[in-house]
């Protein structure tokens, strides 16, 4: 019996050894360790053997069981460590690599006409600043010509946040910021972010305006028209029309709103016109006398010129667009359309 059992253990120890996954080792387990295996089928043989031989043959399988037991499992942690640096070394993640599939980001319609824009002013000597979409009361209305009772104020619906705290409801704050910071002459011009509670085909509550203010001696209204028929037609065509029509802005003084031939249908009348064959781009004005004041600046000396210009609005007109919504949606195939 003695023999039978140094054989198995040999035998088992030869399995161990050439054994090269987990699952073989298993099997090897089961095979000599198993409920059905050669070790418990030599235990239930013991019940024929004398009483002298039992104990002793009993330590001897005892022995043989807990040394087998041992090596397979030290067997077993080595081939599982062996199995796992070979997973991690064929399935390395080179996090520096980048999948070239032709998709890059591309700038979005809004952002395009924004550039488009203060890249026309800029080579007239207008330097590009920013001010907060936070605003006070203060900048808002009341340093612009319009105190809390007056009527102007129920013509931009406006987000308060706290009493005195609002979203900025145009970039004209941005004017009065400037002012009060510079001496004049003063060419800026300001692009942001502006809010309001306006919403249908051609209002958002989020949409972008570009500030442009002018202030030196001697600016007058044929400024302000030189400056923005030259700009009109830069960016839509040489042979653009452009308009002014009388308007007020409690900041203006006199105020005028611009219009340009719709560049859709050339003036004949179509659904970005509604049929006018006129489309407003902006509002602008001579800045009224009190705003220069309330910003320490001469308004016997200085003068100048202002106006606020809808971005998606000129969006719109350039490529013909009918719905504002459009430009907040990110909907791929609207936005590709701009990617040429
Ligand atoms: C103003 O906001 C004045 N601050 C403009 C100004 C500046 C006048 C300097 C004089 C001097 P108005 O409310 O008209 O004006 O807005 C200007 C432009 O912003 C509009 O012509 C339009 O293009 C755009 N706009 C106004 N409200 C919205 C809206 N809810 N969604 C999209 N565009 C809008």
């Amino acid at each position: 019996m003695k023999d039978r059992i140094d054989g198995l253990i040999a035998r088992c120890r030869g399995e161990i050894a050439t054994c090269t996954c987990v699952q073989s080792l298993t099997e090897c387990k089961v095979k000599f360790l198993g409920k059905n295996g050669e070790l418990t089928a030599i235990l239930r043989g013991m019940k024929d053997l004398s009483p002298e031989d039992k104990p002793i043959i009993g330590s001897l399988v005892n022995k043989a069981r807990d040394e087998l037991a041992n090596e397979l499992t030290i067997a077993e942690q080595s081939l599982k460590q062996a199995e796992l640096n070979s997973k991690l070394n064929n399935e390395k993640v080179d996090i520096t690599w980048v999948k070239n599939t032709d998709k890059s980001g591309t700038l979005h319609p809004l952002t395009k006409i924004q550039n488009l824009i203060i890249d026309s002013f800029v080579p007239m000597g207008f330097e590009v600043l920013e001010g907060p979409e936070i605003e006070t009361e203060y900048y808002n209305f009341e340093a612009l010509n319009v105190p809390a009772d007056h009527p102007a104020r129920d013509m931009q619906d406006t987000f308060y946040i706290t009493q005195n705290i609002l979203l900025r409801t145009h970039t004209s704050p941005n004017q009065v910021r400037t002012m009060e910071a510079k001496k004049p002459p003063i060419k800026m011009l300001c692009p942001g972010r502006t809010y309001r509670a306006d919403y249908d085909a051609s209002h958002s509550p989020v949409f972008h305006q570009i500030e442009g203010l002018v202030i030196d001696e001697n600016l007058t209204l044929c400024d302000l028209m030189g400056t923005l028929e030259c700009v009109a037609r830069k960016l839509f065509s040489a042979d653009t029309k452009v308009r002014f029509r009388p308007s007020y802005f409690p900041f203006t003084e006199p105020s005028v709103e611009v219009d340009v031939s719709c560049c859709k249908c050339g003036g004949v009348g179509c659904s970005v016109c509604k049929g006018t064959g006129w489309v407003e781009i902006l509002g602008a004005g001579m800045v009224h006398p009190y705003v220069l004041e309330n910003c320490g600046i001469d308004s016997n000396k200085y003068t100048g010129f202002a106006f606020g210009l809808g971005v998606e609005r000129m969006a719109m007109i350039k490529y013909g667009i009918t719905d504002i919504r459009l430009f907040f949606e990110n909907d791929k195939r609207f936005l590709k359309q701009f990617n040429k």
